[in-house]
């Protein structure tokens, strides 16, 4: 018997006789079995070996054509009340959805091994993790959760001493778009994932159960399930601060949780580490501070624009040990997405002969997979049972116009507002089109398991008289000229603003206070060693009034979208920014 868990080993055997796999294969998180995995991926075709010389143990996969990112449309949640789940999400009945993925799980595994995948997201001994259990006939997804979780023994025993775990049911199928469906249980705590080998659609530790089911659970209970890195900057006093940011898909939560601070900043002794890119759990504690943890234990990043000049961190770590997926590759076999070099690859991710001038040889979602421990600025304090305490929160998105480098909002209230409003344009980690700017509140449009209006709420209700709470504040690295180039150099230099952001949290510089909200005075922005002209800082922190006005009366009628659900807070402070021009 593999577990003395009766719950769970009922649910595998229910499981199994449902989808008839030849074999079933508990995952221990052994070497051998990694190993072992590997050589088979490499054997079926699934894996091919990177050059062993400059990539130790690095594979490279290549997925289907047609299964190359996040399936919003195909993705719902699936509550007893279609309110329940909001205009946010899209929605079916669970008797709808149970029948229709029994009918394509019915019979999918005959000739394939059934893994089961016991994982706790977040340190083991944390009592903030919580954990799943994945079953997948993907040998390339199980390889994919041992860099993101913590799998195998040391979870399956956390489960059999909790008795709680989420179920997660995935199989790749026959990967055709019209039998594709992501569908979360929130009220049953599951998940079922058909027709897809992809990322956060395959992965179900991460979007399907670390958001959708655990921002359900807990508005339950009193916590966040948030689309957010964390990072830990330390001043030259040796002072530590948190930060947590939210930003959409590809608008650089990897890039912002490992960045490596201007020369002048290292010379004066700042250091950032890195605790999580994607994901962020946090309660408030017994001193009333919201304390964080990071549920992943590695990273799946976007590879396009990943280089020695934007992200070193990201770079370094991954010349061993990794998995890239729809990258392209270069004569010598390396791995190679554009933005990398200016190297030209021989074979584009679908594994053609690529030559220079046909289009992006990499697919612009391309990721790569990697243990957070290879992480040059990964910090010890990942691992710590209690978290870290968040001194400033962060929301912010893509917008080539109008929204400030980086602003302060007054109060809690005002920033969730900030936070509920947010836009961005939108990016290829999701199917459909690119560059169309949506409200994505939070970051979390794709990913709250629940009515966005309650999830308002909920953000509001921290805001108790015991609870010292974060400041909030909300930046735009993506502001872009008339010539269409960034007005802003970003990266590394994003340093810049999060020295002012740490600053305000220690009140030691003011803000210009205007209608939106706290804005630097240009001067109290480090421009020790920084390429911009003043004009150009002037406008990046510049209020357009005209432009606000119209951002308004879009907003408003986004709030009216959601209902009578909405909290009057939110309105009330709209009226407040209204008034404030
Ligand atoms: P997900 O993993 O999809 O959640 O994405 P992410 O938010 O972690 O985004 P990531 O850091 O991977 O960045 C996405 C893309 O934006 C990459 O191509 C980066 O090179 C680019 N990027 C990140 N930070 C900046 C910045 O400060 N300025 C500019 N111009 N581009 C950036
Ligand atoms: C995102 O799209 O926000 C990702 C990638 O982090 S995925 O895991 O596919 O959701
Ligand atoms: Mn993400």
């Amino acid at each position: 018997m593999e577990t003395t868990n009766q719950a769970l080993l009922d649910w595998v055997n229910s499981v199994a006789e449902l989808t008839q796999p030849d074999h079933i294969q508990w995952c221990t998180g052994s070497v051998e079995e990694n190993e072992t995995l590997n050589q088979l991926l490499l054997d079926n075709g699934s894996f091919e070996k990177l050059k062993e010389e400059t990539h130790p143990n690095c594979f490279l996969h290549l997925s289907d054509a047609q299964d190359v990112a996040r399936v919003e449309h195909l993705t719902f949640i699936c509550t007893e009340k279609q309110e329940d789940a909001g205009p946010n999400n899209h929605w079916m009945s669970p008797q709808e959805a149970h029948a229709k993925m029994n009918g394509l799980f019915a019979g999918c595994m005959r000739g394939r091994t059934m893994y089961v995948i016991p994982y706790c997201m977040g340190p083991i001994d944390s009592p903030i993790s919580r954990c799943g259990v994945e079953i997948t006939d993907s040998a390339y997804v199980v390889q994919n959760m041992r860099l993101m979780t913590r799998m195998g023994t040391p979870a399956l025993q956390r489960i059999e001493r909790e008795g709680q775990f989420v179920k997660g049911l995935h199989s790749t199928g026959e990967l055709d778009p019209d039998r594709r469906f992501i569908m979360h249980f929130p009220e049953e705590l599951a998940i079922m994932s058909y027709g897809s080998g992809y990322g956060g659609n395959a992965l179900l530790g991460k979007k399907c159960h670390a958001l959708r089911i655990a921002s359900y659970q807990a508005q339950k209970e009193g916590w966040l399930a948030e689309h957010m890195l964390i990072l830990g900057v330390e001043n030259p006093q040796g002072q530590k601060h948190y930060v947590a940011a939210a930003f959409p898909s590809a608008c650089g939560k990897t890039n912002l949780a490992m960045l490596i601070p201007p020369e002048g900043y290292v010379q004066d002794g700042w250091k950032i580490t890195t605790i999580g890119d994607d994901i962020c759990w946090m309660r408030p504690g017994e001193d009333g501070r919201l304390w964080a943890i990071n549920p992943e234990a590695g990273f799946f990043g976007v590879a396009p624009g990943t280089s020695e000049a934007t992200n070193p961190n990201a770079l370094a770590m991954l010349y061993k040990d990794a998995i890239f997926t729809n990258v392209a590759t270069t004569e010598d076999n390396q791995p190679w997405w554009e933005g990398l070099d200016d190297r030209v690859p021989v074979r584009d991710w679908q594994g053609n002969a690529y030559t220079e001038g046909q289009g992006a040889a990499a697919h612009p979602n391309s990721r790569f997979t990697v243990s957070a421990k290879r992480c040059p600025s990964y910090s010890e304090e990942a691992e710590s049972a209690s978290g870290v305490p968040i001194s400033a929160i962060i929301f912010g998105g893509r917008r080539e116009n109008l929204v400030p480098l980086v602003c302060e909002a007054r109060d809690w209230q005002h920033g969730v507002l900030m936070g509920a409003t947010v836009a961005s344009e939108t990016t290829a980690a999701a199917a459909g089109a690119v560059g169309v700017v949506r409200r994505d509140p939070m970051a979390m449009k794709p990913f709250c398991g629940y009515h966005f209006a309650d999830y308002w709420s909920h953000w509001l209700s921290f805001d108790k008289a015991d609870n010292k709470l974060p400041k909030i504040f909300t930046v735009n690295w993506f502001r872009k000229d008339q010539d269409g180039r960034f007005m802003w150099p970003g990266f590394g230099e994003n340093m810049r603003v999060l020295e002012w952001i740490l600053k305000r949290c220690d009140s030691q510089v003011g803000t210009t206070d205007t209608a939106i909200g706290g804005l630097p005075d240009p001067a109290d922005i480090n421009q020790q060693d920084l390429d911009i002209q003043a004009e150009v800082l002037n406008e990046l922190l510049a209020v357009n009034v005209k432009g606000w006005e119209q951002e308004l009366t879009e907003v408003r009628e986004y709030l009216d979208g959601f209902g009578e659900r909405v909290p009057e807070a939110l309105y009330n402070e709209l009226d407040k920014v209204k008034a404030g021009f």
